[in-house]
Order: C-alpha cells, then structure tokens, then sequence
C-alpha cells in the first residue's frame, strides 16, 4: 500500500506531540476515572467509530452564484481517492467513500475497489443523481424523475438506479442512497397526493432490485431546487414511504434538509423507534441547506443527536446500523482540510455522547430532577475529549494534529503541479 504523506512526516511530528499528549490523556483519564469511566474503553470505542467521506466532497464546492476551484483540486474518481485516502491517513476515522454516478463512473469498477483498497479505503453507499440531464440522455428530468408524469422518464431514473446497484453490488456497498429533486415551484403545478403515487410506484421498482444485504435509504429535503412542495419533503414522508416500501427502505437524515430550528435529535428517536433509522449525512446550517462543515454552527445539536443514537443503541430496534456520511459543500476551504477537522468534530460528538452518565441521566428522567437530566447532557458536553481522539488516531498510525501534518505534507501544492485546473463555473456539489 503506498499511501500518499510520508509516513516518516507523521511520525516525526507525532514525537513533537507525544508527550504532551500523555500527559493531557493521563488527566482526562484520571477526571474520569473518579466518575467511574475507563478512560481506555471510551478511546477504544473511539477507535471503532467511522464516518464515510463524499467522493465529490473533496472537490470545492459552489454557492447558486460561482464556484472557485483551487490549484491541485481533484479532476475525477482516481484523485478524489487519493485525496480521501489523505483524510483516512491522518485522521483515521473516514476509511469509506461514498461514490456518485454518473460522476465517478469508470469503465472498470473491479479495478476502481482494488484501487480503493491499495489507497486503504472501501466504498460507502452508493448515490443515485436524477436530479440533473447528462449529455445524450433520453428524457429530461426538467420536470420530474421518479415523480414524473412521464413513465418512460420515471423507467429510466428506475433503471439508472438499478444500475447503481449493480455498479455498487461491484464495488462492495451494500446500501443506495437515493435523493430526487422532484417537487414544484407553483402551487397547482402538480398534483401533490398524484405525485407520491408516481414516486412510490417507481421507487417500488427499484426496491425490487435490491440484493438481500442491500438498504435502501431515502433522503428527505424539505426545498431546493424545488421551492413550493418536494415530493419526500420531511422525515414524515420519508417513514412512510419507507413502511411502504418494506423492511429494506430506511430513513436518511441530512442535517440540513429541515426548517430552522427543528428538533432533529426528536426526529432520529423517532425514526429507531420505528426501525426505520437508515443513516445521516453530517453538516451544519445556519439558514436552510447551507452544507457547512459538521459542527461549525451548533456543535450542541450535533451532539444532540449522538445523544440519541447511544440510547438507541442501548435500545435496538430491529437492529441498530445507521450509516455515517459527511455531505457537505466546501465553498472557501481546502476539502481536505475540512472533512479532516469535521470528521474530528463528529468523533468528538460520538465520544462526548459515550461519556454521558446514562444512569444518572435516567434516574434524573425517572424522577423528573429537570435539571439534574440536563446537567447529565452537559457535565458530558463539557468535557474536551480531544487527547481520547489523538489518542486513538496515533495508535492508528494517523496524526496527532492532522491540521499541521497535512500543512506541513505541501500535498496540496505537489498536486497543483501533477493535475489539470479545474474549469471556472457555477454549481451547488
Ligand atoms: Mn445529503
């Protein structure tokens, strides 16, 4: 495996770090330790935990106006690898990627997943698009995909989707994510309830297609690009479709795809409860979906939700696998950059969640002790479980400061030298 920083940068830095580690580590484990918390159990969970990284998240994202590339930015499938297998070697937390078509196609996919692996990475789930026309496509989906009034339009987002499958089948994943951007801008554009049938018949379709092992996860989204009504608009819709479908279908949830202010940890209670709970795509959002980096805007919520997802663990239902996706959209950052320090902030969340003290957090619940609940959340929050994470990425081989190896590696500028530029242009990632 020939990884793309030098192992000896890593390891050189890592000796500058080291003590000052041990000795951050040795008193977070000894203010643990008095509330009864092995400090080494919680760092092996840690090691255990992953978050799968957006193939097109390492190119730079735009805004509805312009986009800005940078120098040395990935081109197609093979460097956007590399550069997650960047991520994956400092970091060691994000060892999937989760490819799109038609944007990573290949003609090979076998030698695409040895590829992969040579990189030390594996495929996540895999991600339809009929949300946009490709050159000599057949039908539009100007006016709809699987929602379409057109049935030869909805046979082909079907069949584009069971392609996906067979292409992911291919490069080991065993989950579709399938997001549509069918909706209307108009009230009366189209019929709201005639809609859902359409959609619920096709998706039906492409269910049907599902290997055993395979998930089907259904994002929701409340607008954009449609701006009056979309056709799986909230996580409501979502679950019942997912019922509808059957026990593969599964609810994703995209942190940004709900109105300001939504309780979205309530939402993914909800969805366990139900079975239901398929997987997240991680960002954060101050106005709708802005797609900024995890954790940039309200940290809290995050953990929020990792809260929940403990107790969900705790508390199966129908089995517990939700898969972790960041999605996010780098406008004015190095994507490296910033799925390396939001892939941190998701572990920190997940870790600060594992050091809620459950027993005292129920006791509190049973005893309606309201503050007492709440202090449980926020001695956990509180805590800076940063020497846990470090910890945990340099007995992985990963770097302790991952921000300064990669800094430090000049990755960027070397690829600025090896790759073509990336063209001017509009467009939301
Ligand atoms: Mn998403």
């Amino acid at each position: 495996m020939t990884l793309p920083i030098s192992a000896d940068l890593i390891a050189t830095r890592n000796a500058v770090h080291a003590e000052a580690l041990e000795d951050d580590y040795a008193a977070l484990g000894r203010k643990l330790a008095r509330t009864g918390i092995d400090i080494d159990a919680i760092k092996d969970r840690v090691a255990g935990f992953s978050v799968a990284v957006p193939s097109w998240g390492a190119g730079r994202g735009g805004t509805r106006f312009a986009k800005f590339p940078i120098p040395g930015e990935p081109t197609n499938i093979h460097e956007k690898l590399e550069d997650c297998a960047v991520i994956q070697q400092l970091g060691r937390v994000t060892p999937r990627v989760s490819p799109h078509f038609p944007w990573d196609k290949v003609s090979d996919y076998k030698a695409l997943r040895e590829e992969a692996a040579s990189l030390g990475l594996g495929f996540d789930a895999v991600n339809s698009n009929t949300f946009q026309d490709q050159a000599g496509q057949a039908h539009t989906y100007a006016n709809g995909s699987l929602a379409a009034q057109d049935a030869a339009t909805r046979q082909q987002a079907v069949d584009h989707n069971i392609e996906c499958i067979e292409i992911g089948v291919q490069l080991g994943s065993t989950d579709l994510t399938v997001w549509v951007g069918d909706g209307t801008n108009f009230p009366g554009q189209q019929d709201l309830g005639r809609s859902l049938d359409r959609y619920l018949e096709a998706a039906s379709k492409i269910y049907a297609a599902l290997p055993d092992d395979w998930r089907m996860l259904l994002e929701h989204k409340m607008f954009e690009p449609a701006f009056y009504s979309t056709v799986i608009s909230d996580w409501g819709s979502s679950v019942l479709a997912a019922q509808e479908l059957g026990p593969k279908a599964k609810c994703l949830v995209d942190l940004g795809h709900h109105a300001p202010n939504v309780n979205i940890e309530q939402i993914v209670a909800r969805l366990h409860r139900f079975g239901k709970l398929g997987g997240f795509h991680f960002n954060d959002s101050k106005y709708g979906d802005d797609d900024l980096d995890s954790g940039s805007i309200n940290p809290h919520q995050l953990f929020l939700v990792f809260n929940e997802l403990v107790e969900a663990e705790l508390n199966p239902k129908e089995g517990f696998n939700p898969s972790y996706m960041i999605d996010q959209s780098h406008n004015v950052t190095d994507p490296i950059e910033s799925m390396l320090s939001s892939a941190e902030t998701i572990t920190q969340c997940f870790a600060k969640a594992q050091l809620v003290d459950r027993a005292a957090l129920h006791a509190a619940q049973e005893a309606n002790d309201t503050m007492m609940a709440f202090q449980a959340l926020r001695r956990a929050y509180n805590l800076d479980v940063a020497p846990i994470l470090a910890k945990a990425r340099m007995e992985a081989g990963g770097a302790v400061d991952v921000l300064e190896a990669y800094r430090l590696s000049q990755y960027r500028s070397r690829k600025a030298q090896e790759r073509k530029a990336v063209g001017l242009g509009a467009g939301i990632v």
